[in-house]
């Protein structure tokens, strides 16, 4: 008898057969895999999936992913006997090609990202590309990126050699049964219904692909993705590929991208694949898909016919590329279905409602084993070691889970996946979703907005533009490259100045703020975060939510507003689902998001006081409302809650009321505000004044992957104020202290080059982390940039940066680079 969970796997497509292979390979030997389609080829995406895999992607989870897929698919090949006849991963390199200077430009970029994720990747010149790809006309283009790790993976293949391999361990595989609904009781998963009866279980994880949203439904969970038809084409034999390759082998040549056309290529033996993204998006509904009842490589449920119209360009494009494609002509085509999503992330974890019903889908091959191995950590161990903050499907906002937004946005994805996106650049549309009570102000003000989870945030007003003129001269911030420049204003150099001069108001509404309450309130916090929080009414405190290995799930400030009633202040959605998920268990607490209904104006600057004092009764000095500590009270007549702390780091509070007050609140600050140079402050001035002071932004700089004491913040780790909480163990286990890498604060040299996040970062010439997040500072007058180094680099050691292929030198500081002492802040 297993002592092993019933795990059923609803899809036997490339996720599936890899998430029973990584189970089994955990010894879970009670794995029942279920597919609607006969086995191995089920008509699923992975049945016609060409598999190119291109490894390079500006998020590091994703790169790994699919390092992961490059090595185990390799391995795979011997499930199956080896022999050139039978690979699973024919590693013939990646091209990506150029033909305008953005795009060569953008190649070193991601050549960039490419080094800080340690895949081997050269920028190549025209010459180099020609040889790499023989077929290519070099005119036609500037230059290339290589990547010899990348090729392809034969899907198809590799799910029959997983198969095998998990059936060998004790799994099963059942084709030709149908998941028609999902048992559940008392809120934990039992079993799946399907059309042969009822298959039990403790855990289901879905890996439908994109019947996703359908399977979702079953328990309630709303699943945002969007099925999406992509062309694919196979021309006639090309008589240039005549006798290269053979049946077997079927490509030598590196799988390429003329991602300015927005298509790919591969070979097929002696014709070529051509994949199209240039066409419109053409949404599918379930109910179109074909009807097949003998599945084969030509007739899938997944394959819809070719619209031959809407590929006429790309084959000029391609012949102009490629010119032996002038030898040939188009031989067949298919629409082929597989997942977007909003964000262009996979959707992976588990149901908020029902206990044990899991997901893993919007997964290309790509990724697919690298997401399969998290998904069995998740169950196994309840922690991946990858961390998945971009791939939760509990990340999004509730707005971004209906059809509406999710087919606009999953059809954006399609129509940009090849665009080149500065890492700023916000979505177009929807706008205009979520505002604060202040935009009509803001609009007045001329505020540039940028969008973050359905929020217009100004991140600079255009109203503070003359003031740009009374800069004083080591204020005056340098011209930037284009790049750097894009939404970018000298305006924030103005706002900066005011925040640390004068006075400013930064519009904080779209901070996540989570009401906590109940008998139980105070110790359910108490055991999710490394602080006290059985302090006296009023403290606020700054604090970490870990996993149990230890791992950053988040930073939060909890405000205790009562015995029984906190406010927290978070990262987003995902600790939204972190607390909900405590108050079921607790019992007797409320979880509650407030964001919506209540809004913030953040006054910060050395004349905050003097603004704020005068508009109400509380005593707002030093000793009256210390540091950390919040009051309700009113202001100008407005019931308030004032929190003294600044992620800018200047005297000043967080003012909090509820939504109807808010435009008043922000009329009477600004009103009192004139008497001292008040301006309204955007978020590029934020970003970079929270830099200066060293406040770690979650996400960018740290995540589940990082201890408290790697990041810097061993500070808020104090076991030995209270009893037990998540991850306890790991922070005060021997020697979690000596860390092997530190959130390290870099300064560059040249005093003006700006970069962005994501470049690698060379110590003594060898790649040795990446940069998280960076601005110019403009207190201190130069650019900074946190990266992710080898610790113990002691201030002043030179590093460089790559940005765009250009070396960017800079310099180890000792942080925070402004206000080390507090002084601008405890006064
Ligand atoms: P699937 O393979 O679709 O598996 C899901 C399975 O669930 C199916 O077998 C289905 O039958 C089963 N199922 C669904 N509902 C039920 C039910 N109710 N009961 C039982 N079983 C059910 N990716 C790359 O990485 N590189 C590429 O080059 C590439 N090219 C592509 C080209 C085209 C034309 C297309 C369409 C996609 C391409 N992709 C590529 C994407 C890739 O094919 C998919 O992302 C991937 O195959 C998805 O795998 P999956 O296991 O999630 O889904
Ligand atoms: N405001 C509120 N909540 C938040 C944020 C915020 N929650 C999420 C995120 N931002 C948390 N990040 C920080 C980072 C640093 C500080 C506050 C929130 C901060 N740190 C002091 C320091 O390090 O000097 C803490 C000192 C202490 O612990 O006493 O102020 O912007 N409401």
């Amino acid at each position: 008898m297993s002592t092993t969970p019933r795990v059923v796997v609803i899809g036997a497509g490339i996720v599936g057969a890899n998430l029973a292979d990584e189970l089994t390979g955990r010894g879970w030997t009670d794995v029942t895999v279920l597919d609607q389609g006969p086995l191995p080829l089920t008509g699923g995406s992975t049945s016609h999936a060409p598999g190119l895999v291109f490894q390079t992607n500006a998020s590091k989870t994703m790169s790994e992913f699919a390092s992961y897929t490059v090595e185990k698919f390799l391995s795979l090949d011997s499930v199956l006997g080896g022999g050139d006849g039978a690979w699973c991963f024919n590693q013939v390199g990646g091209l990506e090609v150029a033909t305008t200077p953005e795009r060569l430009a953008d190649l070193h970029r991601k050549q960039g990202w490419a080094t800080a994720r340690g895949i081997p990747a050269q920028v190549v010149d025209v010459d180099e590309c020609a040889r790499l790809h023989p077929l290519m006309d070099p005119t036609r283009i500037l230059g290339g990126l290589h990547t010899p790790t990348d090729g392809l993976a034969k899907a198809a293949r590799a799910v029959t050699a997983l198969i095998r391999r998990a059936e060998s361990r004790g799994a099963v595989f059942r084709g030709s049964t149908r998941v028609t609904g999902v048992a559940q009781q008392g809120g934990w998963v039992t079993g799946v219904e399907t059309d042969q009866g009822l298959v039990p279980a403790d855990i289901v994880v879905s890996c439908a692909g994109f019947w996703g949203r359908e399977i979702g439904a079953m328990v309630g969970m709303r699943v945002p993705l969007l099925p999406l038809a992509h062309q694919y084409v196979f021309t006639g034999q090309v008589p240039d590929l005549a006798g290269r390759n053979d049946e077997a082998i079927e490509a030598r040549l590196p799988i390429l991208r003329h991602q300015d056309q927005d298509l790919y290529y591969r070979e097929h033996n002696d014709r070529i694949g051509i994949g199209s993204y240039a066409h419109r998006p053409m949404p599918v509904s379930l109910a179109e898909l074909p009807e097949v009842d003998d599945v084969s490589e030509s007739r899938q449920p997944s394959m819809l016919p070719f619209t031959e119209d809407d590929f006429a360009p790309q084959w000029e494009q391609s012949r102009l590329l490629l010119p032996s494609l002038n030898d040939t002509k188009i031989d067949h085509g298919f629409n082929g279905i597989f997942s977007f999503t909003p964000d262009g992330g996979p959707l992976v974890g588990e149901s908020a409602d029902v206990a044990g019903f899991w997901i893993a889908e919007a997964v290309w091959v790509t990724h697919s084993a690298g997401v399969a191995r998290s998904v069995a950590q998740l169950l196994v161990d309840g922690r991946s070691e990858i961390e998945l903050h971009g791939c939760s499907v509990h990340r999004f906002e509730e707005f971004q889970l209906a059809d509406d937004y999710v087919a606009e946005t999953s059809q954006q994805n399609f129509v940009e996946i090849y665009d080149v996106v500065h890492p700023l650049q916000p979505k177009l549309s929807p706008r205009e979703v979520r505002t604060s009570p202040f935009y009509a102000r803001q609009t007045d003000l001329g505020a540039v907005f940028l969008e973050a989870r359905g929020w217009e945030r100004p991140q600079w007003y255009t109203a503070n533009a003359p003031l740009v003129a009374e800069l004083p001269t080591e204020w005056l911030p340098p011209t930037r490259d284009a790049w750097s420049a894009r939404f970018h204003s000298p305006i924030a150099a103005v706002e900066a100045w005011k925040t640390r001069t004068a006075v400013a108001m930064y519009d904080m509404t779209s901070l996540t703020r989570i009401e906590v309450s109940g008998p139980g309130a105070c110790a359910m916090l108490d055991r999710l975060v490394t602080g006290k929080m059985d302090k006296s009414v009023g403290s606020v405190t700054y604090t970490l939510a870990l996993d149990e290995a230890g791992g950053i799930r988040s930073d939060l400030t909890v405000a205790r507003l009562g015995p029984e009633l906190f406010q927290v202040g978070a990262n987003g959605p995902l600790d939204l689902e972190m607390l909900r998920r405590a108050a079921a268990e607790a019992g007797d607490v409320t979880v509650r998001d407030i964001s919506g209904g209540t809004c913030c104006i953040g006054v910060w600057g050395p004349l905050a006081r003097d603004l704020v004092q005068p508009l109400t009764s509380a005593d707002l000095s030093h000793e009256g409302l210390k540091f950390f500590r919040c009051v309700q009270t009113e202001i100008g007549g407005i019931p308030v809650t004032a929190m003294r702390l600044s992620y800018v780091g200047e005297l000043g509070w967080e003012i909090y009321t509820t939504a109807e007050y808010g435009q008043r609140l922000w009329d009477v600050l600004w009103r009192a505000g004139q008497a001292h140079g008040v301006v309204a402050a955007g978020r590029a001035a934020f970003n970079s004044l929270r830099l200066e002071k060293g406040y770690r932004s979650w996400g960018a700089d740290m995540t589940t992957e990082h201890s408290p004491y790697e990041a810097g913040l061993g500070f808020a780790v104090r076991p030995s104020t209270k009893g037990d909480f998540v991850g306890r163990a790991a922070v005060t286990a021997e020697g979690a202290q000596d860390v092997a890498r530190s959130l390290t604060c870099l300064t560059v040299d040249d005093g003006r080059s700006v970069v962005l996040g994501h470049e690698p970062v060379l110590v003594d010439g060898e790649p040795s982390g990446y940069v998280t997040s960076a601005a110019y500072g403009h207190t201190i007058g130069r650019p900074i940039a946190y990266a992710w180094l080898p610790a113990g680099l002691e201030p002043g050691t030179p590093v460089e940066i790559q940005y765009f292929g250009h070396p960017v030198r800079a310099t180890v500081a000792s942080e925070p680079l402004v206000d080390p002492e507090m002084a601008r802040i405890r006064r």
